[in-house]
């Protein structure tokens, strides 16, 4: 006789309080459809895959363990924290992740209380948690605070700084340092050479010991179920670990897929711990999914893909992206030039410099997740006459300013800034958004601020950056793919300052910081068709900026309007200062400045993002028709 299908236990877990009635002998196979159920929905929805099939069973333990959300639970960076979604309320829009209007591929506050602390950028959860810890304590309420912490994460200075003041202020924080060994690349830096020897299993103490010290410091209750999980998990490390010596009781490691290991240690630290508590997990990325065990990425981010095959959907591309573009063409001109060298802050692919990194080894830096450091790094490198090309995306350089300012351009040095990901991401929503770097850069003093409007204008760019050696410089561009113009074999010199004159009309004129050059031409195409003769210029600098173009288009047309893919401050800013200074908006000139709307635009497809923020062809024809005091038509109907 043929039983029935048993019902999956994941559908009688809608949240943490119904993981409390399932048997721990059970949690295996809970572990199991959350899986299944992860990798169904990534594989429609695209996303970051590996590093959440890493932490199945840990989000599960913890959540079985732990009273969330009165207790606190912080997932660092966030992209971990789909199985998290999937047990916490969400897994009926677990098929939305990453959509518009769907669920977000990070923690999010709005979303859940489930989401203590949102998330995308990295290192931020024990700073979090510890100001938790402490809230609690100050408020008299008993709470346990768990941060999550990867250990590519764990080697920035912010989780650095955070663990310096938790040792310090002895609060009740549990850190778990979940240890895959990978960070999007494979991780560099001493730390964590050092977690690989914490893990190799050298320094471990024997079980009698471990007890001994366990209860010493956790109290009497170590139960039998302790001591067995110590002896599959190969024993704990003896003291004196870097944790140690800051003030953490340090706790493995592990085995982060093991409930026999993970239950009892999260529940002795539960019942038992008073100051911080560091437990050391060592996981496995993209655990459970053959194809993503077997990537050299361990399919940290994917696209769609096909769940029995693993291969990922791949739109065939009409052009190449701007980061390959940026890659190659900071290849040709290192092997022009031997004083150019290259920095990334954990993202050799992301950024390009990964093609750098195969030709020019010793002269490619993977520095770790690390971006204020990245960028002073590459200042001293400076001083001693080379040619630093920091390649950082605009919003990670945020985390970089500071240095950008204090120890690059005050000094003068001449600091090379690749910005990739500069405006809209898509997907990733607006904390990955380039949104701000065009502002926080144009209004420092004698910073040599550049757009590419397309990847031939990208490949003189990085050859101008190659060429400039009075200061700091930069030059920003999309994620994605380039609008398909021809390459030229290398790339000119742009004479510093001047933009260009891209299409000559006389009533509009359409001033375009960037790769809106684009929507810019079509735009003009509606425009003449509707008998306003219209000028597109490309600034390519926001600063310095190009007064002689300005004042030319200021004095010769009707309509004068800046457009780019950034936030207000930026670009348009500092036009209208230079023509407010100079008088130029004294004699009827009617000047719009576009820049991205004063919200934070979520996710959704690019396409509809430039239509919401009105940067597209029809937001531009609508803008000028505006200014003109016209009615304003319809896209449609213009083009
Ligand atoms: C400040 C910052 N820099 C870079 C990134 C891009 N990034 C996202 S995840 C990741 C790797 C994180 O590694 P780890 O913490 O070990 O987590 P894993 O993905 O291995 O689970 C990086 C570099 C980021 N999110 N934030």
């Amino acid at each position: 006789m043929t039983s029935l299908p048993a019902t999956p236990l994941l559908d009688t877990v809608k949240l943490p309080a119904d993981l409390k009635k399932v048997d721990d002998r059970d949690l295996p196979r809970l572990a199991r459809e959350v899986r299944d159920e992860m990798i169904d929905a990534v594989s429609k929805t695209g996303g970051h895959l590996g590093a959440g099939l890493g932490v199945v069973e840990l989000t599960i333990a913890i959540h079985k363990v732990f009273n969330t959300p009165d207790d606190r639970l912080i997932f660092d960076v966030g992209h971990q924290c789909y199985p998290h979604k999937i047990l916490t309320g969400r897994r009926d829009r677990i098929r939305t992740l990453r959509q518009e209007d769907g669920l977000s591929g990070f923690t999010r506050r709005a979303e859940s209380e489930y989401d203590p602390f949102g998330a995308a950028h990295s290192s931020t959860s024990i700073s979090a948690g510890l100001g938790m810890a402490v809230g609690a304590e100050l408020a008299g309420k008993k709470r346990n605070v768990i941060s999550v912490i990867g250990d590519g994460s764990m080697s920035a200075g912010m989780a650095f700084e955070a663990l310096n003041n938790a040792g310090a202020l002895d609060a009740r924080l549990i850190v778990i340092l979940n240890d895959n060994d990978m960070s999007i690349a494979p991780p560099t830096g001493a730390m964590s050479a050092y977690l690989a020897r914490l893990a190799s299993g050298r320094a471990y103490m024997g079980v009698r010991e471990m007890g001994k010290k366990l209860t010493g410091y956790l109290g009497a209750s170590i139960d039998r179920a302790i001591t067995r999980a110590v002896e599959h998990a190969r024993g704990y490390v003896t003291g004196g670990t870097m944790f140690e010596e800051l003030g953490f009781y340090h706790i493995g490691p592990i085995d982060g897929h093991s409930f026999d290991h993970l239950l009892p240690v999260l529940r002795n630290v539960r019942d038992n711990a008073h100051g911080p508590v560091l437990i050391h997990v060592v996981t496995q990325k993209g655990k459970g999914y053959p194809p993503a065990e077997a990537a050299a990425d361990k399919y940290h981010g994917v696209n769609k893909f096909d769940v029995i095959t693993g291969a990922q959907a791949k739109a065939k591309p009409n052009a190449p992206s701007y980061t390959s573009v940026f890659g190659d063409a900071l290849v040709q001109e290192a092997g022009f030039d031997d004083k150019i060298v290259g920095i990334t802050a954990a993202m050799p692919d992301g950024t390009g410099l990964g093609k750098m990194l195969k030709a020019y080894p010793s002269r490619t830096f993977d520095v770790g997740i690390a971006e204020q450091h990245a960028v002073t790094f590459a200042a001293g490198l400076a001083t001693e006459g080379f040619k630093p090309f920091c390649a950082i995306y605009s919003t990670f350089l945020q985390r970089g300013y500071d240095q950008v300012v204090h120890d690059v351009a005050i000094q003068g040095l001449p600091v090379r800034f690749p910005i990739d990901r500069a405006g809209f991401v898509g997907a990733d929503g607006p904390t990955h958004a380039g949104s701000f770097d065009t502002t926080f850069l144009a209004t420092l003093p004698n910073m040599v601020v550049m757009a590419a409007a397309d990847e031939a204008e990208l490949k003189h760019m990085v050859r101008t950056a190659v060429a400039y050696d009075d200061g700091p410089i930069s030059f920003r561009y999309p994620r994605g793919e380039g609008v398909g113009v021809e390459l030229p074999e290398r790339g000119e010199i742009l004479e510093i300052g001047k933009g260009r004159i891209v299409k000559e009309g006389s009533k509009v004129a359409l001033l375009s910081f960037g790769t809106r050059l684009r929507d810019c031409l079509l735009a003009a195409e509606d425009l003449e068709a509707a008998g306003l003769s219209t000028t597109v210029a490309d600034a390519r600098f926001a600063k310095p900026l190009d007064h002689d173009l300005i004042r030319q288009l200021a004095r010769h047309h009707e309509v004068l309007i800046t457009i780019e893919e950034g936030a207000v401050g930026g670009f348009g800013s500092h036009v209208l200062q230079f023509m407010s200074s100079e008088g130029l908006l004294d004699h009827g000139l009617k000047v719009r400045s576009m820049v991205l709307p004063d919200i934070w635009m979520e996710q959704a497809s690019p396409d509809v993002m430039y239509a919401k923020a009105g940067l597209d062809r029809a937001g531009i024809v609508r803008t000028v028709f505006g200014a003109l005091g016209k009615t304003v038509i319809d896209v449609g109907a213009a083009g």
